[in-house]
């Protein structure tokens, strides 16, 4: 097995991947920006390095930083969490090129699926279901008006490089659908520096509906099952949650295995996720392949019992899937719940500063993947992702009453964070009711003003956040995480027992 592995990323998702290397015995080498010298991640690994300044160019996107960190400590692999380097398949050949294990798919599998049209291209052969609409980037609009009549009104215009809703627009009629494709045209231009976009049918109120995929390197593919991921707020997920609403068990069984086909045809190992689109018929549709371990992937976890970190590494290692497709099952429900450090009552403004006091909500069926801790400071740089809370029951009802208790235990100051705005969205009749579709936060919580929390509660939180300060003050925390301490029980013992007396 590796003996060393090099986490690529910070935050909750860097503390996640170091204790599964921990939990198999695996030594961990953290990087960090000067922003993140007191982070979380820097703490909790074996090593760590400093790659550079704040901006993420110059530390954690920062390829040939990152290839020398792990040269320079002897690291065998990297584990790139999600953003930054993850998708990038440049960065997964250098890696290849420099004999370090890219824990991920292979470059060319990366590739691929990251360009939408050439993967919509690969999967119509394969005769996987893809949305209506136009299979290659054209500049005439002749063709984008031919195609529209032909397929129908609303279209959507997508960017071919596609990802967050960049491009994106819907044409209802056909003499809006110039100035669309022009617009969706510069938009994507400046994100992507790529300008090709294409055309296809507009489904309404769909959900988004992913499924997490298991590849090793023998040509083993399973699935384990899906995840409903359609409450969200501008192209970014707040709440998911598995099994699926909408899925009955021969859906599910046909999407999975549509799923496993699409990873075979695309030539991918290692841990991935199939999204597909859903619309009101249950017929449903080939998104795009997210090639990376997710921000979602606890609730995959709870419900079928497979570590998935433990599974990339082993994979990436070489070994084959301990189990076939029949021996995976999904177990009970489980959601989960972004917290970010972000403003619901001020447009979800990124809100940074002190963390005062944490809380975390605990109890049985609670798990919290934290990336802060009391007194640290969130800084400015990046993505706002604090932690992720996730609960598991026996069944969709009892994991909604669990995840209230746990929001309202749940305790964050010094900050602006989605808590509340997330308890307002699990106890809300639709959510309760399952009704999730891609418009439900846009319908039910596009001006959310919040609730005060009782000045009983606000009282109680304070005299609990003065009480751990005062103790933090006691024991002399330090956060010197240049200088680690290693642990090591001879140091605090006399000479007279070094000695052997
Ligand atoms: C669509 C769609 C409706 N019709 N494509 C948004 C992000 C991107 N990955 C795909 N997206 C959509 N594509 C067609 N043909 C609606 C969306 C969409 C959406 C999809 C999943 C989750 C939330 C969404 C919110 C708005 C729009």
């Amino acid at each position: 097995m590796f003996k060393k592995i090099l986490i690529a990323n910070r935050g909750e998702i860097a503390a996640r991947i170091i204790r599964g290397c921990q939990e198999m015995g695996i030594s961990t080498v953290a990087v960090y920006s000067e922003a993140d010298r007191r982070s979380l991640h820097v703490q909790i690994a074996d090593e760590a390095l400093c790659i550079g300044p704040p901006p993420a160019a110059e530390s954690y996107l920062h390829m040939p930083k990152i290839i020398d960190a792990a040269k320079q400590t002897g690291a065998e692999a990297i584990h790139p969490g999600y953003g930054f380097l993850a998708e990038n398949f440049e960065f997964a050949r250098r890696c290849e090129k420099e004999k370090i294990v890219f824990i991920g798919p292979n470059s060319n599998a990366l590739e691929l699926v990251g360009d939408k049209l050439r993967s919509r291209q690969a999967m119509e052969k394969a005769d996987i279901p893809i949305i209506p609409g136009m299979k290659g980037a054209v500049q005439d609009i002749s063709v984008f008006i031919e195609e529209a009549r032909k397929i129908g009104y609303p279209v959507m215009i997508k960017a071919s490089a596609g990802g967050g809703g960049k491009g994106m627009r819907v044409v209802f009629d056909e003499k809006d659908l110039t100035p669309a494709i022009e617009a969706g045209m510069r938009e994507a231009k400046s994100a992507f520096g790529d300008e090709s976009v294409y055309l296809e049918k507009y489904l309404q109120e769909p959900r988004h509906v992913e499924f997490q995929v298991l590849a090793d390197n023998h040509g083993n593919v399973v699935h384990l099952f899906e995840r409903e991921c359609s409450i969200q707020r501008r192209h970014q997920k707040i709440v998911e949650e598995t099994p699926s609403q909408a899925l009955d068990p021969e859906l599910r069984s046909k999407m999975g295995e549509t799923a496993r086909r699409v990873m075979e045809v695309s030539g991918y190992n290692n841990a991935g996720t199939v999204e597909f689109l859903l619309d009101k018929n249950k017929n449903f549709y080939f998104l795009e392949v997210n090639a990376r371990l997710q921000v979602e992937h606890p609730v995959t976890e709870l419900t079928t019992g497979v570590d998935l970190v433990h599974q990339q590494i082993l994979t990436a290692w070489g070994e084959k899937l301990p189990f076939s497709q029949d021996e995976l099952a999904q177990k009970g429900h489980a959601i989960e719940c972004r917290i970010y450090a972000e403003d619901p009552q001020n447009n979800f403004l990124p809100s940074s500063g002190k963390v005062l006091y944490l809380k975390e909500p605990r109890g049985p069926g609670v798990r919290h993947d934290c990336g802060i801790y009391s007194g640290w400071d969130v800084p400015i740089f990046y993505d706002p992702i604090l932690a992720k809370l996730i609960v598991w029951a026996e069944n969709r009802d009892v994991a909604c009453q669990k995840m209230i208790k746990a929001l309202d235990d749940y305790v964050i100051l010094g900050i602006q964070t989605t808590i509340n705005f997330l308890r307002d969205v699990i106890d809300h009749p639709r959510f309760r009711k399952g009704e999730t579709t891609t418009s439900f936060i846009p319908d039910y919580f596009g001006d959310w003003a919040g609730k005060k929390a009782s000045d009983e509660k606000n009282q109680m939180i304070l005299v609990a956040a003065a009480f751990d300060s005062f103790q933090a003050s006691q024991s002399g925390t330090n956060f010197k995480a240049e200088k680690k301490q290693v642990y090591s029980p001879w140091l605090s013992l006399g000479r007279w027992r070094l000695g052997g007396k």
